[in-house]
């Protein structure tokens, strides 16, 4: 019978209660309940937990007073040290890290696992799109905003707001998965109310799927099937810190006045005309052109909800006591919030973020930080109940992983409450964060960074207290989007180099497990150009050799919609100038070069084979998913560094040129057989290698390795 028994090693900062809590446990029972079992101490703060029968386990490690690991999975006998680390015998007492240690045995390729059991989500790789503007399959649920709309020659209102959906989603997902993506990242589903809404970061009701991207036979729960069915994992994308300006439906009101009775200056009542808003701004596609139903909402509004459509009967505003309609009338009072009267059970009290706060951590995290983005009270159990339990029907109903926006808008163990209950809900759930920094990002480390460790992005993968020391604290289990890496692409691969990227990934160890970090070269609000607002502009080969970098690098490679093919090249990110529409943007429609017309010819672009190429390999390759970096050197036009993952007995030389052909010589590594997955060359080290890389290309030599991967292209070759 086989037996498996698991060391733990307890972190300083850590209770000395110590509990493993397991599941999907092999051969035995299958799960504990939080905070599961409690561990042996053995003495010199190493702990010990026997399971008889098992051979296989994934489990997390915690002291039932709010620390806690990472998910870990186990197949053999093995003690987990404070920083971290598996050994598979007692590791030594404390002395300092040695390089990489000849491994023992050595796999060549991983076979490809069904999507159950892909536990590990450094195995995947992220398509991220916004679903209203990938790919529309439903015209009948497009939808004009308010704000921003664009009008054609003929004065004819055109690409509505909300036009991607799940239907024409569910359509492309072949596309996306042909592109060798295994997971994709959506915006937030959940109903919105803003004036420019489509992309679902202004939450109106949590609880409800937003009606303008479902179809009767495309709901939520069919797009999260049939990307299964396909091997593809569903990453939600979710706001905890603030909800719309209206409140939230059922929970909480926000004083307004209805928007249909809204007349700007030098119009009269009942005559606006708006594109698809004619007579007044009220919701078009709504019966009586209200903006909210909330059932929490005064008498006298909810009895203006339910008729009057025209906006034109008089209606006392009952704060002033003006009778509206009334061109002109304070626009404060249907599009603004008074900070002085939200209900305290539901939203903090000190007013709007302004220009100091933004690196202060205090203001950051209890001021509202826009007019549409109103601050959670989210310390408050009503908010945490809420919020939790409507967030965790969607893991029961099959999504996969999740992305928190605006992480450094809550205070960190605040926001570990939600992220914890989400993966006790959901064991082995992955939850990664967004915290927009500019920069490094070492907060008080240094580095010119003028903000505070505690809005910082490794701030909330540590447990740790103190601001200058990452290793105060072990592993959140809650790593980030990699906005350190992403800022330095400014003056690296956007300038033809990767000169400073050793600078970045030297600081790899502030992190609680670098490898959990989302990897990408741009979003829907960042670019690596200049004061990071742009669509990346610079020539295709940068970005072939970006790629190359993030697919070979640590951390788990995110790729932007439209990235494949340059799509908007050099445009903002979002609405810059004015009068600019969507089309104009970053975030325009993607489907015009999804149909069936075009998509071959969206399929022969140069980065689309190329990304597809570095998915094929990385998907080949445990090294390159799961493995820190070391043995890293770089000299601006080129790099090289190993991916040693001991666990899997995976281990790769990668070597890197950008800009022109690079020779790259590496010592002190395993003696043996070592194939190009790029070129195919095979190569015999006896403990040196030393091979000659391509322009704007790269060299993955495996060791025991299964050869070419894939045909070659513009760039891999
Ligand atoms: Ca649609
Ligand atoms: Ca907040």
């Amino acid at each position: 019978m086989p037996n498996l028994t698991i060391h733990f090693e307890r972190p300083a900062t850590w209770a000395e209660t110590i509990y493993i809590h397991y599941w999907n446990a092999q051969h035995g029972s299958a799960a504990s309940t939080w905070p599961g079992i409690r561990m042996e101490a053995q003495g010199n703060n190493w702990y010990r937990c026997q399971f008889v029968g098992v051979n296989a386990l994934h489990c997390v490690f915690n002291d039932g007073h709010g620390k806690q690991t990472a998910d870990q999975f186990r197949s053999s006998n093995g003690w987990y040290d404070a920083n971290g680390q598996w050994s598979a015998t007692k590791p030594a007492p404390r002395k300092p890290i040695a390089h990489s240690s000849t491994p023992v045995s050595r796999s060549v390729v991983s076979h490809s696992p069904s999507l159950a059991e892909r536990a590990d989500f450094r195995e995947e790789t992220i398509y991220f799109l916004l679903t209203t503007r990938f790919y529309d399959g439903d015209p009948t649920n497009n939808f004009f905003c308010r704000d921003r709309i664009e009008f054609n020659s003929a004065g004819q209102p055109v690409d509505p707001h909300w036009r991607g959906d799940f239907k024409g989603l569910i359509q492309r997902l072949d596309y996306i998965r042909d592109l060798g993506f295994t997971a994709i990242w959506i915006t937030p589903p959940v109903e919105n109310r803003s004036g420019l809404d489509y992309h679902g970061y202004h939450a109106y009701d949590w609880t409800r799927i937003d009606p303008r991207l479902e179809s009767p036979d495309a709901t939520y729960q069919h797009l999260i099937d049939a990307a299964h069915a396909r091997g593809i994992k569903i990453i939600q994308d979710v706001v905890v810190n603030h909800s719309c300006q209206y409140g939230i439906r059922g929970q909480v009101h926000i004083d307004h006045l209805p928007i249909k009775y809204y007349v700007p200056h030098g119009s009269e009542p009942g005559r606006v005309n708006h594109g698809p808003y004619q007579g007044n701004l009220g919701n078009y596609a709504w019966e009586n052109r209200d903006d909210i139903d909330n059932p929490l909402a005064p008498a006298w509004y909810q009895e203006r909800h339910s008729r009057d459509p025209e906006g034109i009967e008089p209606l006392i505003d009952p704060k002033t006591g003006e009778t509206i309609p009334k061109a002109g009338y304070n626009p404060g009072r249907f599009f603004g919030v008074d900070a002085q009267m939200l209900d305290p059970n539901w939203y903090h009290q000190d007013g709007f973020i302004c220009g100091g706060d933004w690196e202060s951590t205090n203001p950051l995290q209890q001021k509202h930080l826009a007019g549409d983005c109103i601050d959670l009270a989210t310390e408050r159990p009503n908010v945490k109940e809420y919020l939790i339990n409507a967030i965790n029907r969607y893991l029961d109903m099959g999504v996969d992983a999740l992305r928190i926006d605006t992480v450094k808008h809550v205070e960190r163990d605040n926001l570990l409450e939600y992220v914890n209950a989400w993966k006790t809900h959901k064991p082995g759930l992955f939850v990664f964060g967004e915290n927009l920094v500019k920069g490094y990002g070492w907060g008080d480390l240094g580095g010119g960074d003028n903000g505070p460790s505690q809005i910082r992005p490794w701030w909330y993968t540590r447990l740790g207290d103190d601001p200058r020391n990452p290793e105060s604290g072990g592993d959140s289990g809650f790593p980030q989007l990699d906005f350190g890496l992403f800022s330095t692409f400014r003056d690296t691969v956007s300038k033809g180099t990767y000169a400073g990227t050793a600078h970045i990934l030297g600081m790899d160890w502030i992190y609680g497990d670098v490898t959990q970090l989302v990897t990408f070269l741009q979003n829907h609000d960042v670019g690596p150009d200049n004061d990071f607002k742009y669509r990346f502009k610079g020539e295709q080969w940068m970005a072939a050799a970006a790629y190359n970098l993030i697919w070979t690098a640590r951390g788990i490679p995110c790729l932007y919609y439209g990235e494949e093919i340059e799509f908007m090249k050099g445009a903002p990110q979002d609405i810059e100038g004015e009068r600019d529409t969507l089309s104009q943007t970053g975030r325009a429609y993607f489907g015009d070069h999804l149909s069936d017309d075009t998509i071959a010819t969206t399929q022969a672009h140069p980065l689309y084979r190329h990304i597809q190429r570095l998915n094929l390999i990385r998907r080949a390759i445990p090294a390159l998913q799961k493995a820190q970096m070391t043995h890293l050197a770089e000299w601006g036009s080129g790099m090289r560094f190993v991916r040693d993952h001991a666990a899997s007995g995976s281990f790769a030389v990668v070597g890197l040129a950008i800009g022109s052909a690079q020779q790259i010589a590496i010592d002190g590594i395993p003696a043996g057989i070592y194939r190009d997955a790029v070129t195919g060359a095979e190569l015999h080290s006896d403990g040196h290698l030393s091979f000659s890389v391509k322009a704007n290309s790269a060299g993955i030599y495996v060791f025991n390795g299964p050869g070419k991967i894939g045909d070659d292209g513009v760039y891999l070759r």
